[in-house]
């Protein structure tokens, strides 16, 4: 017994004697015991919504931060499944695995043997939305379990009443780096240090922060085959070099981030206002229509800045860094919203780009095609999109979606995307005296807003009730490098050194290229090399701070064309900062539209126009 307890004592020091803290130690063998009584059957039920009906919230991550107890639950939950051996289907490894590598079955789902050297995700797919909807609701449903049994660990009372309550509302966060953000940055400070505290059942401890990373418990390199994954003994945001040494640098991604926030704003205010087709707007594949954006490309964007050559930037090796669930739950947030906008838009039959583990690239994709691995009956039956169309069947839903009785949810969530995502948007800053009451309220806040109030804007910038939007087309094949990259747009001067092209003054925007690593590109022999893929970085902010400056009068072609020529460029980077001089079917034009901004409204959009055809390589 005696030796027991010693042997504890070593266990316990050991953990929290690592620089980057341990799993919390519950004082009793808390991990096997949920692991002896977890569920054997993963049919994906969504969860359970309590007696009044409403469902719960999932909230922005700083939001859920406020409410400590569910707070501590999440952290507690995500710690055990990262402490769960990594050969239970319910751990942190084989969940994240279902996306891409290690390209095993789940749950003994299969497909054609052909297939399988891919992950479940689809991409440059119709499905792009709805299968990940599915997905976030099992990783849902496990962590909603684990903070179910958590909170039975506390002493019994009303400290657990507390915790039991909590648990009940718990629905995973979302991480919203598109608003002006509440705190100091784009990215949320839980996501960036390297410990937490928490006060779980056995008291306060300081553990590993499992919003920071995931370490492989242990890697394993065959499952990780493509370097330097197969080194890397944790996930890494912006690694400090491809060795096992290696380390995240969170700071450079923040930095980043911030300086590209805008831009991301804008072009998200752009997608829910100016999309109202359901294949346009699901995902990326050039559809040879004047709608270069999607949801999908946006999303790209963040893969590709979050991970800059660590986890995050690869299809197959993203879902393993937990910034990949937070970012995916914005996703599909985004989708809810615009689902209250578009009510009719939906899923018209394509052939599928790329294969997936269950499906193969040419096959007719529909609205019943099986969103695999995820069940939702015991008879061997999956989610398809139809079931998945709405949130209210996995049991929860977004503070804007969540209606009720009188609600006139369509206003609700146009006023949220003014309000969240439309603050800096040109729509609403050409109108200078509406721009005048605003305060800012950050750092991120102030940048934006910089665009455009230093000398003050003309007044004739909106005529005859209309204004001039501008953007920047981008199109290219997917895989026209052989591994991600980035297309840097600028209006203005620049560094040569590409390691600076994130945080450039005059960076307007980027175009993230997120693809799959040399082998798993290679392992799908069905796959279309010549997929083009495309997506957009809105000009007009930038424009407007060239009128601010003084160096153009107006939003019209006479002046923004010959400004646009003279000063517009592009560049292309790798993740590793490699600069790259021509990529093969990279097309680069710029077109303008005519907007209108009814008073409470969202922007009415006009007819594209093609003012440059060919944008100059830097
Ligand atoms: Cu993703």
């Amino acid at each position: 017994m005696l030796l027991l307890a010693f042997f504890a004592f070593l266990v316990c020091f050991s953990w929290s004697a690592a620089a980057d803290g341990g799993p919390y130690n519950y004082g009793m063998e808390a991990r096997s015991i949920y692991a002896r009584n977890a569920a054997t059957d993963y049919i994906t039920t969504g969860i359970p919504i309590s007696t009044n009906g409403t469902p719960p919230l999932r909230l922005e991550i700083r939001d859920l931060e406020k409410d400590n107890a569910t707070w501590t639950l999440f952290i507690l939950a995500l710690d055990m499944m990262q402490y769960t051996n990594q050969s239970e289907l319910f751990s942190w490894y084989q969940i994240a695995g279902i996306h891409g590598r290690p390209f095993y079955s789940w749950d003994n789902v299969n497909g054609p043997a052909e297939d399988q050297g891919n992950g479940y995700c689809t991409h440059v797919s119709i499905l792009f939305p709805t299968w990940h909807r599915p997905y976030l609701a099992l990783y849902e449903q496990i962590i909603y379990g684990i903070t179910q049994y958590i909170a039975t660990l506390y002493p019994v009372g009303s400290v657990r009443d507390d915790y039991v309550a909590a648990a009940n509302r718990f629905r995973i966060p979302y991480w919203d780096w598109a608003a002006v953000p509440s705190s100091a940055h784009t990215t949320a400070d839980s996501l960036m240090t390297p410990t937490i505290s928490v006060d779980g059942p056995n008291g306060v401890q300081t553990i590993h922060n499992p919003l920071f990373d995931y370490d492989f418990k242990p890697l394993i390199s065959d499952d990780l085959p493509d370097a330097p994954f197969d080194v890397f003994p944790r996930t890494q945001r912006w690694p400090s070099n491809m060795t096992a040494a290696s380390v995240s640098r969170n700071d450079q991604m923040a930095a980043a981030l911030d300086n590209s926030a805008s831009s991301l704003r804008n072009r998200l205010y752009n997608l829910f206002t100016n999309y109202q087709n359901y294949t346009e707007f699901s995902n990326e594949a050039f559809s040879n229509s004047v709608y270069y954006d999607s949801i999908e490309s946006v999303h790209d964007f963040i893969h590709g800045y979050t991970g800059n050559g660590g986890h995050m930037t690869y299809i197959e090796y993203s879902a393993f860094d937990p910034i990949f669930f937070l970012h995916h739950a914005m996703i599909d947030r985004c989708f809810a919203l615009w689902q209250v906008l578009n009510p009719d838009g939906w899923i018209q039959p394509e052939p599928a780009t790329y294969s997936t583990f269950t499906t193969t690239a040419g096959d007719i994709e529909d609205s019943r095609t099986p969103l695999t691995p995820f069940r939702n009956d015991s008879n061997g039956g999956f989610w398809i999109s139809d079931t998945s169309r709405e949130t209210a069947p996995f049991g929860y839903a977004y503070p804007e979606t969540v209606g009720g009785p009188g609600v006139d949810i369509k206003s609700v969530v146009t006023n949220a995307i003014n309000n969240l995502y439309g603050t800096t948007a040109p729509a609403n800053v050409v109108s200078r005296d509406q721009f005048r009451t605003r305060r800012s309220t950050s750092e991120v806040h102030n940048r934006a807003l910089s665009y455009a109030n230093a000398a003050g804007l003309p007044h004739d910038l909106v005529q005859n009730n209309q204004y001039s939007e501008w953007i920047v087309n981008i199109r290219v094949r997917k895989r026209a490098l052989s591994a991600p990259f980035f297309i840097h747009i600028f209006l203005g001067v620049f560094d040569p050194d590409p390691v600076t092209w994130p945080f450039e003054p005059n960076l307007v925007g980027s175009h993230s290229v997120f693809t799959m690593a040399p082998k798993g590109m290679n392992s799908c022999v069905q796959c279309n090399p010549e997929q083009v893929i495309s997506g957009t970085v809105p000009l007009t902010s930038a424009l407007l701070a060239e009128i601010s400056k003084g160096s153009l009068h107006t939003l019209d072609s006479s002046q923004v064309v010959p400004h646009l020529n003279q000063n517009l460029r592009y560049k292309v980077a790798m993740a590793d900062g490699t600069e790259v001089g021509n990529v093969d079917s990279l097309s680069i034009n710029v077109v303008s539209a005519p907007v209108q901004k009814p008073d409470g409204e969202l922007p009415i959009w006009g007819a594209m126009e093609v003012q440059i055809e060919s944008v100059i390589c830097g």
